[in-house]
């Protein structure tokens, strides 16, 4: 007899939109996914990925028990695929791994080891992730894929407003008035969030702003379209603040009750004109002074952003301009308004609240303030490192210099999502000891000691915060493959060993059986969660934290009344140049982000029915560029910068504008970032992922 359909809801893995599915499983496959119409955020739709993309659950690759390398200890160690392991117990994998990453904190110390957490990952995964990381090893050197994405945006608004998360919902977004979108390639990267912005555009008559390089298929809905050069925003966003400004659309009103900082603000504002403008960033004046007329004359209007401002080596410069923008117009606190930088990974946001980051404890609060420190040391038993720790960049420098001497990455794939991977590669090659975690072998698996199978998001509970901070369930619907375990599972065994072997039984406490109960402590230490539990979540779907009691309804938008910060702050700053800009040798500029169909370094996609529809690597040039080249579509072309070398398909298209190439960063056969470099943003210590210099040939 066939076994009955059963169906499960959930949420998707993918992106920050946090889609709910509807998952049909037969013999313990997903054999159909739907959206529920009646369900935020999606309200009935998906995109490909949520819809087509959830079938490498049941890829024959997936890890199922544990592996320790067969040259373990020999150093540089060479990177090596599954043939290079060999297959354990968990007994064995967990004592060892145990043993080593006890022995670096009793002879050097917690902060010689640095650990990477999973935007991937749950909330509870990652809040037991980091407990382990800052109870038991004594170190905050933690941080995750944030810090490669929004982390420009977090010091942006951090500055201006003493927020980083995005201001609005999801729900308002079709009911938006003015909409001013850049450097976020929406339909692409959050599709479900761009079929509302464009209902708004083209049912409900709102008028779109795209500033971008890439002519974006949101570009094609927009009433202004400002193709600017790559790295000029500062120049552009100081220009529409200079119009603002001087044709007198400033909220008056809001800015003497809410903000401060204008006098110091507005002589900076001076040598911005819109001509000036036009000669940095190549739009004509006339369109900068309609489009700041039409942000600034609205009545509500909203911005969002992605990695186009943010992945610079003056992200959080680009980030500031755009909330002083908002500012300046007091088009922030109300439904309709605000600041948004679109959140990339589907729990980036939940990762980071959940105390991912080097410097903070779960809801943001700061590990260098004793007072917090204390009610951690008391819950947890046991004493706290008051140092903030190293940021992902940081850790392959502190690896570098020998400082850190061992990795535990918990999924993520550092080793194609880092800039400048030789030199990634070659810091990985020469640590003392790597700890891997993740559902599949990739590019950083290769480096791996020992690697923990980990189950996958369809066989496990917990729970995902999306990009407007809705907390919202997984669901176990299938059995996991082999002897794969919930990764809160396997830090729980990982922790006990360790504080066994540095005689601290008892202490902080990995005696959780159920992902619920691990929320709870949590949201005990954390009041913007107090308010939810996996119970009201069973029965409301979603909450919006902050949402502080039980019978709080959460909170869709923020600053309605104040800013965290308490005033806005107007914040002064000036344009920069890229880091790095095309001369003779590397005369094109190169520009790295993603497509629909594929997922960051693949590991994921192309495990998938996606990847037939998109299986390889394709760099987008302009017509006018590959004319003088000689290159046309389906050639084949080799890229170099200074750092490296990648042989490609050449794509002749006009989304890219003349002089800059465009490549998706998902190919490891191809990877964008043996091309990039390591330049950084001072603040958020960010790399510029948008802007470098590369040479294009024929081969
Ligand atoms: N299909 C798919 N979707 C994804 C992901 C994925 O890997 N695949 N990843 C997720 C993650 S983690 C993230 S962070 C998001 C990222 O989502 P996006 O930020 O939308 O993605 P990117 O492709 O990095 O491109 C950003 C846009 O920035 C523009 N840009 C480049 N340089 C500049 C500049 O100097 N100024 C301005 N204003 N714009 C510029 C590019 O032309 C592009 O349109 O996507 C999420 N969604
Ligand atoms: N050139 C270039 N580089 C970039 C960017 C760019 O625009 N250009 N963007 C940057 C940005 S914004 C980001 S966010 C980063 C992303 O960089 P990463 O986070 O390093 O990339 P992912 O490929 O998403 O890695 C996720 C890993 O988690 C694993 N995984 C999935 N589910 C689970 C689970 O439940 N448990 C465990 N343990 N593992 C799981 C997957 O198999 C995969 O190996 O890349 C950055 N790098
Ligand atoms: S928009 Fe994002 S969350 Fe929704 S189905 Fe697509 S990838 Fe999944
Ligand atoms: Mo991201």
């Amino acid at each position: 007899m066939r076994e009955a359909e059963i169906k499960v809801r959930s949420t998707c893995p993918y992106c920050g939109v946090g889609c709910q599915i509807d998952m049909q499983i037969r013999e313990n496959h997903i054999t159909r996914v739907d959206a529920p119409f009646d369900v935020a955020p999606n309200y009935g739709r998906l995109c490909v990925k949520g819809r087509y993309g959830l079938d490498y659950t049941h890829h024959p690759s997936r890890l199922t028990y544990p592996l320790i390398r067969k040259d373990l200890g020999i150093l540089p160690r060479k990177p090596v695929g599954l043939g290079g392991f060999r297959r354990a117990s968990w007994e064995e994998a967990l004592d060892l791994a145990a043993e080593k990453l006890a022995v670096i904190v009793q002879e050097h110390g917690g902060d010689a080891l640095g650990a990477f957490c999973s935007a991937k990952a749950t909330n509870e995964d990652n809040y037991l992730f980091q407990k382990f990381i800052r109870g038991v090893l004594r170190t905050n050197n933690i941080d995750h894929c944030a810090r490669l994405c929004h982390a420009a945006s977090v010091a942006g608004l951090q500055i201006t407003l003493g927020s980083s998360a995005m201001s609005n919902s999801i729900a308002e977004m079709k009911d938006l008035e003015v909409l001013l979108v850049t450097g976020s390639n929406t339909s692409e990267t959050h599709p479900v969030i761009s079929t509302f912005l464009r209902e708004a555009v083209v049912k409900n008559r709102a008028r779109l702003i795209v500033i971008d390089p890439r002519r974006t298929e949101m570009s094609r809905f927009a009433d202004f379209y400002l193709q600017l050069k790559p790295g000029t925003d500062v120049v552009m966003f100081q220009a529409l603040a200079q119009v603002i400004v001087q044709d007198g659309l400033v909220d008056q009103e809001f800015l003497d009750a809410r903000v401060e900082g204008l006098e110091e603000y507005l002589p900076t504002l001076e040598g911005y004109t819109p001509e000036y403008a036009e000669e940095i960033c190549g739009v004509p004046a006339e369109r900068i002074r309609e489009a700041a007329h039409l942000y600034g004359e609205a009545g509500t209007a909203a911005i969002y952003w992605g990695m186009g401002i943010s992945q610079s080596t003056h992200g959080t410069d680009n980030a500031i301009s755009l909330a002083n923008l908002a500012l300046l117009t007091g088009n922030v606190g109300r439904p309709g308004t605000g600041v948004n930088p679109l959140r990339g990974q589907n729990n980036v946001q939940g990762c980071s609240d959940a105390g991912g980051l080097p410097n903070v404890f779960p809801g943001y609060q700061l590990v260098s303030d004793q007072e917090v420190r204390e009610k951690f040391e008391t819950h947890w038993g046991v004493s706290l490192n008051p140092q903030p720790g190293l940021t992902t960049m940081e850790m392959v420098d502190a690896a570098e210099q020998g400082i850190i001497q061992g990795y535990y990455v918990m999924g993520e794939n550092p080793m194609m999502s880092e800039p400048d991977l030789h030199h990634a590669r070659q810091v990985m090659a020469n640590l003392g000891f790597v700890l891997y975690q993740d559902i599949f072998m990739n590019e950083t698996g290769e480096y791996a000691d020992v690697i923990l199978p980990a189950v996958s998001f369809a066989e496990k509970a917990g729970t995902f915060t999306n990009s407007d901070r809705r907390v919202q369930l997984i669901r176990p619907a299938i059995t996991p493959p082999g002897e794969a375990r919930p990764d809160w599972v396997i830090i729980q065994e990982l922790a006990r060993r360790v504080e066994d072997k540095l005689g601290m039984i008892g202490s902080a406490g990995f005696a959780f059986e159920h992902p619920a109960e691990i929320w709870d402590e949590m949201a005990e230490l954390t009041p913007p969660f107090q308010g939810i539990s996996h119970g009201r979540l069973e029965r409301e779907s979603g909450v919006h934290w902050p949402c502080p009691s039980e019978d709080h309804p959460g909170t869709p938008y923020l600053f309605s009344e104040s800013f965290p910060r308490g005033k806005g702050k107007l914040t002064p700053i000036s344009y920069r140049s890229p880091a790095e800009l095309p001369d003779e040798e590397y005369p094109l500029i190169l520009s790295t982000g993603r497509v629909l169909y594929h997922w960051h370094g693949g590991t994921l996609t192309r495990r998938s029915k996606l990847d037939d529809i998109y299986p390889e690597a394709l760099v987008e040039i302009h017509p006018r560029d590959a004319k003088g080249l000689g290159v046309s579509t389906g050639d084949r072309v080799s890229l170099r910068s200074r750092r490296g070398r990648i042989e490609v398909k050449a794509l002749v298209s006009e989304r890219s504008p003349i002089g800059t190439v465009f490549l998706p960063f998902h190919f490891a056969e191809a990877a964008a970032n043996i091309l990039t470099m390591d330049a950084r943003d001072p603040h958020a210590k960010i790399p510029d992922y948008k802007v470098c210099a590369v040479v294009l040939e024929k081969l």
